[in-house]
């Protein structure tokens, strides 16, 4: 099936959604016949980035990274799904600028923090809070906000299926499928 290559940059805090969504995402793509890949935590911070921590310097490192691959994703004609808090308007923007114009589409996956530590999957939140987990992004390290994301998820207000059905119909606006 005809596509055209890009790259899906979900951002958002912890809990936010972004790796649910962007799997969900995949999932549908796939279904519908296209090429796509993957990259989140698992993929990412455990193998190509398993050296960097949380600081400012190596999370721009990380999102650094992560952007050169997912060119080279799109150089071969993919679909990339990339879910990685990247708290960082610059680097954002540089990963952005490596890409040709109209291939980076910021999708911003908001929740309000309350009701991302409310959800605390993993328990980071109720950690950072205690100080167990020092720069803990929307506790004590910032995140900034995309101020013209491609695509914005009111990520609390919907289903998981509603979100990707708004990020399919994007998609097709931007003539990506
Ligand atoms: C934020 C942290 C931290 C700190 C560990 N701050 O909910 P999770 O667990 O699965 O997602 C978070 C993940 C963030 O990694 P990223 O590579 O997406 O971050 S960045 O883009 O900023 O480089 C969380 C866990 O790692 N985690 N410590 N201090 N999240």
């Amino acid at each position: 099936k005809k596509q055209q290559p890009c790259v899906l940059w979900f951002t958002g805090l912890s809990g936010a959604g972004k790796s649910t969504v962007a799997g969900a995402l995949e999932t549908r793509l796939a279904e519908l016949g296209f090429h796509t890949y993957l990259l989140d935590g698992d993929n990412i911070r455990h193998g190509l980035c398993k050296d960097l921590g949380f600081s400012t310097e190596d999370r721009r490192e990380n999102i650094r990274r992560i952007g050169e691959v997912a060119k080279l994703m799109a150089d071969a004609g993919l679909i990339v799904l990339s879910a990685f808090i990247s708290p960082h308007r610059q680097e954002r923007q540089l990963v952005r600028d490596m890409l040709p114009s109209g291939e980076f589409l910021e999708v911003f996956v908001d929740t309000p923090l309350e009701e991302c530590e409310k959800r605390d999957p993993k328990g980071l939140y109720k950690k950072a809070r205690a100080g167990q987990i020092k720069h803990f992004t929307g506790i004590d390290s910032e995140y900034e906000k995309p101020e013209a994301p491609e695509i914005h998820l009111q990520a609390g207000d919907y289903t998981v299926s509603e979100l990707v059905d708004q990020c399919v119909a994007q998609l097709k606006h931007n003539q990506i499928i």
